[in-house]
C-alpha cells in the first residue's frame, strides 16, 4: 500500500564502533556473498545495493568517551551519513533493507525512514532493549543505547544533536526481550512502553504477540512499519554468531514468523538484519548464522505468502 513498485534498496552498514568485537562490520558483505541480492532477485524484486565500503574514512583521529559513551564521533558520523543514504532510498519508494553492522546502525535506519513515513511505528525484535542513555549505560557501549536517542529520552549529547525524537514511545514495541538492565526496565515502565519478552511469547504464542503487538502501535493497519531484527533474538542454537548471545530466545520458526506476519499485513516498508558476526564461532556456526540472516530478510519481503 505504501510501496508501488516490487523494488528494494539494500544497503550494507559494515560497522562496528557501537560495541567491542570486531568482525561484526563483516555482517553485510557475507550475507551478499551468501547470494543475498540474487535470492531476493528471484522472489521478482528489482534490487540495487550499497556495500558502504569506505565507512572506516570517517573515523575521527580522536575520539575520546563523551558523557560515558564510547567512539561517539565515529558512530555519529557514520550513522549520520548513512541515515541520510537511507531517507533518499525510502523516499524513492523503494523498500529499504539494512544489512549490519552493529544495533547502533539504526539510529540511521529508524532516523532515514522516519524521516519519510513520519507516522511508522517500529517493531524492535531483540535479546535487549537497547534504550540505556548515556547517564544508565553501564558498557558504555552505544549499540544499546539508540532507542533512548530516538524517542528523545536520552536528553542532549554533543555528538548526537543531529538525531530527532522521530519515534514516538507509543509506536514502539519489543519482541524477544530476556537481558534487560535493571534501568532499562525502569525507563520501559516510566514510558510505558509495550515489550513482549521471551517469558510472554512463552505464554501466548508468537502468532498472538505479533497480533498484540501491532494491536499496540498499529492498531488500524493503516500505518507503515518498519523491523529491526537483532539476530542475537533467536535462540544461540540457532543464531550463534553474534557478539552478545542470550539462552533462551526465539526459535528458528518464531523468528521467521515474525517476518512473514509482517510482509503478511502490506505494511512493511524496512527491515534491518542487525549484528551478524562472522568472527566468532566455528566455521558452521557462522554459516548457520548467514543462512538465518538470509532467510529472514526474504521472509520480511514475502518469500513464505503464497
Ligand atoms: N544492556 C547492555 C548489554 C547489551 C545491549 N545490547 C547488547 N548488549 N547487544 C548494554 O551494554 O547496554
Ligand atoms: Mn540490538
Ligand atoms: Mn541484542
Amino acid at each position: 500500500k505504501f510501496l508501488s513498485t516490487k523494488t528494494v534498496s539494500i544497503v550494507g552498514v559494515p560497522f562496528s564502533g557501537g560495541q567491542p568485537r570486531g568482525g561484526v562490520e563483516e555482517g553485510p558483505l557475507r550475507l551478499v556473498e551468501f547470494g543475498l541480492l540474487n535470492q531476493i532477485q528471484e522472489m521478482g524484486w528489482k534490487v540495487d545495493y550499497e556495500g558502504n565500503n569506505n565507512i572506516s574514512s570517517l573515523r575521527p583521529n580522536q575520539d575520546p568517551d563523551v558523557l560515558n559513551l564510547k567512539q561517539p564521533k565515529y558512530v555519529s558520523n557514520v550513522t549520520h551519513a548513512v541515515a541520510k543514504q537511507i531517507e533518499e532510498r525510502a523516499r524513492q519508494n523503494k523498500f529499504v533493507l539494512t544489512l549490519g553492522g552493529d544495533h547502533s546502525v539504526a539510529l540511521a535506519t529508524v532516523t532515514g525512514v522516519f524521516s519519510v513515513y513520519p507516522n511508522a511505528c517500529l517493531i524492535w525484535v531483540d535479546a535487549h532493549a537497547d534504550i540505556n542513555t548515556p547517564a544508565t549505560t553501564d558498557s558504555g557501549n552505544i549499540h544499546g543505547c539508540p532507542v533512548s536517542f530516538l524517542t528523545g529520552i536520552a536528553g542532549s549529547h554533543p555528538d548526537f544533536a543531529w538525531v530527532k525524537p522521530l519515534l514516538k514511545t507509543n509506536r514502539l514495541v519489543y519482541i524477544g526481550l530476556r537481558d534487560v538492565d535493571a534501568a532499562e526496565k525502569k525507563i520501559l515502565r516510566d514510558y510505558k512502553i509495550k515489550a513482549f519478552s521471551m517469558h510472554h511469547v512463552d505464554r501466548y504464542g508468537i502468532g498472538n504477540i505479533v497480533e498484540m503487538a501491532l494491536d499496540h502501535v498499529n492498531p488500524k493497519r493503516d500505518l507503515p512499519i518498519h523491523l529491526t531484527f537483532d539476530v542475537d533474538a533467536l535462540d544461540p542454537s540457532v543464531a550463534p554468531s553474534t557478539g552478545t548471545p542470550v539462552r533462551g530466545g526465539l526459535t528458528f520458526r518464531e523468528g521467521h514468523y515474525i517476518c512473514e506476519a509482517l510482509a503478511e499485513t502490506g505494511l512493511l516498508v524496512a527491515a534491518d538484519i542487525m549484528e551478524v558476526n562472522p568472527a566468532l564461532e566455528s566455521e558452521m556456526e557462522v554459516f548457520q548464522t548467514i543462512q538465518v540472516g538470509c532467510s529472514l530478510a526474504r521472509c520480511c519481503l514475502g518469500e513464505s505468502l503464497l
